[in-house]
C-alpha cells in the first residue's frame, strides 16, 4: 500500500513496539509468557497518568508541598505523593510485579500473587522545580527475579547490569519515554489526544564529543581537587580551544535527556557534604547508566568505577554519579583517577 503524503498512517506505538521485542526474544527463550509486555503497558499507564496530573497540578492546586518527609527526610510535594500512589498501584494492578522500591517509601513492597519482576522506581525526580514549571520525570528499572524467590530484598540488591529494562519519562512540553529492554535505547513521544508513546526516536545514539557540561557548581567549594580541576580544565582549556557551554537544569532526568540527544557530560559528584554524594545508585544511578550506555556512552562513579557494576548494600544507597559521551566521560575518568 502507498504511504499517505498527508497523514502517517503506519506510526509505532510502545504496544505495537512493545510486542515485536516480545517476539524478538520469543524467539530465542523457550516460553514467550507475554508477562513482560504487561508490565510495560502497565508502567505506560503509570506515565500517562502522572503526566496528565502534573499538566493540571496549577490548575487543581496539586502545587506545594504536602507536609510530609519521605524515608530519607527529604520534604514531599503533594505531586511526589500522587505519583508514587500512582505508580505503586499500576505496578501492583499488573499482576506481574513481585517487589517495588520506590524512593519515596522506606521499605520495599512486597505484592501477594506470582508475579516475577522487581520494579525500582524515582516516581517524581527532580521535583524541587515542579512549582516553575520546569521539566521533571519518572525513572524506573526492572529486574527479573531469580528462579524460587519468592520476592526478598536480595532481589534488588543486584548490580545494574542485571536490570532487564530501564528507562525514564520526562514530563516536559510533551511527556517523553525513554526505554531499554537491553537491545539499544528507543524514544517515545505521548500524542496526547491518541493516548498512544508514538516511537519518534529510533535507535538512540548519544555523540562521542560535545563540550557540554551539566553540574551543580554551586557545590564547587566542596568538591575534591581533581573534580575542581577538570572542570577548571573545560572552562579555561590550555590548548586555547573553546571553552566547554555549561547547561544546568537540577532536574536529573531533563538533564540526562539533552545529553543523550546533544551529547556532552553530566555529573553530580560526592563532595565534603555529601560524602557519598547525592544521586540514589538503585533507581536513579542504574536506569540512567543502563540508558546511556545502550545509547553508546559511559557512567562512572566518582572513582572511575563503571556504574552497573556496582552491587548496592541498601535499597537507598547514594553514590557520585558522572554520565554522557563516552570520549568526555574518559576525560573526566582521567582527572577522577589522579
Ligand atoms: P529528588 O529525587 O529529591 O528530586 O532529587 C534528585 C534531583 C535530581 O533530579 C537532580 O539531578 C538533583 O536532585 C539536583 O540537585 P541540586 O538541587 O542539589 O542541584
Ligand atoms: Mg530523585
Amino acid at each position: 500500500m502507498e504511504a499517505n503524503p498527508e497523514v502517517q498512517t503506519d506510526i509505532i506505538t510502545l504496544t505495537r513496539f512493545i510486542l515485536q521485542e516480545q517476539n524478538k526474544v520469543g524467539a530465542s527463550s523457550a516460553i514467550p509468557t507475554g508477562d513482560f509486555t504487561l508490565l510495560l503497558n502497565s508502567l505506560q499507564f503509570a506515565f500517562k497518568f502522572i503526566a496528565h496530573n502534573i499538566r493540571r497540578s496549577t490548575l487543581v492546586n496539586l502545587i506545594g508541598l504536602s507536609g510530609t518527609a519521605n524515608s530519607t527526610g527529604d520534604d514531599q510535594k503533594k505531586l511526589d505523593v500522587i505519583g508514587d500512589e500512582i505508580f505503586i498501584n499500576a505496578m501492583k494492578a499488573s499482576g506481574k510485579v513481585k517487589l517495588v522500591v520506590s524512593e519515596e517509601q522506606e521499605d520495599l513492597i512486597v505484592f501477594e500473587g506470582d508475579g516475577r519482576y522487581a520494579v525500582v522506581c524515582d516516581p517524581i525526580d527532580g521535583s524541587s522545580n515542579l512549582d516553575a514549571g520546569v521539566s521533571v520525570g519518572t525513572i524506573f528499572g526492572v529486574y527479573k527475579l531469580p528462579e524460587g524467590s519468592s520476592g526478598s530484598i536480595k532481589d534488588v540488591l543486584r548490580p545494574g547490569k542485571e536490570m532487564v529494562a530501564a528507562g525514564y519519562t520526562m514530563y516536559g512540553a510533551s511527556a517523553n519515554l525513554v526505554l531499554s529492554t537491553g537491545n539499544g535505547c528507543n524514544g517515545f513521544t505521548l500524542d496526547d489526544p491518541l493516548g498512544e508513546f508514538i516511537l519518534t526516536h529510533p535507535d538512540l545514539k548519544l555523540p562521542d564529543l560535545r563540550s557540554i557540561y551539566s553540574v551543580n557548581e554551586g557545590n564547587s567549594s566542596l568538591w575534591s581537587d581533581n573534580v575542581k580541576n577538570y572542570f577548571k580544565a573545560l572552562k579555561f582549556p590550555e590548548d586555547g580551544s573553546k571553552p566547554y557551554s555549561a547547561r544546568y537544569i537540577g532536574s536529573m532526568v531533563a538533564d540526562v535527556h539533552r545529553t543523550i540527544l546533544y551529547g556532552g557530560m553530566f555529573a553530580y559528584p560526592a563532595d565534603s557534604k555529601s560524602k557519598k554524594g547525592k544521586l540514589r545508585l538503585l533507581y536513579e544511578g542504574f536506569p540512567m547508566a543502563y540508558i546511556i550506555e545502550q545509547a553508546g556512552g559511559l557512567a562512572i562513579n566518582d572513582n572511575g568505577e563503571r556504574i552497573l557494576d556496582l552491587v548496592p548494600t541498601e535499597i537507598h544507597e547514594r553514590s557520585g554519579v558522572w554520565l554522557g559521551s563516552k570520549g568526555e566521560i574518559e576525560k573526566a575518568k582521567k582527572y577522577l583517577l589522579k
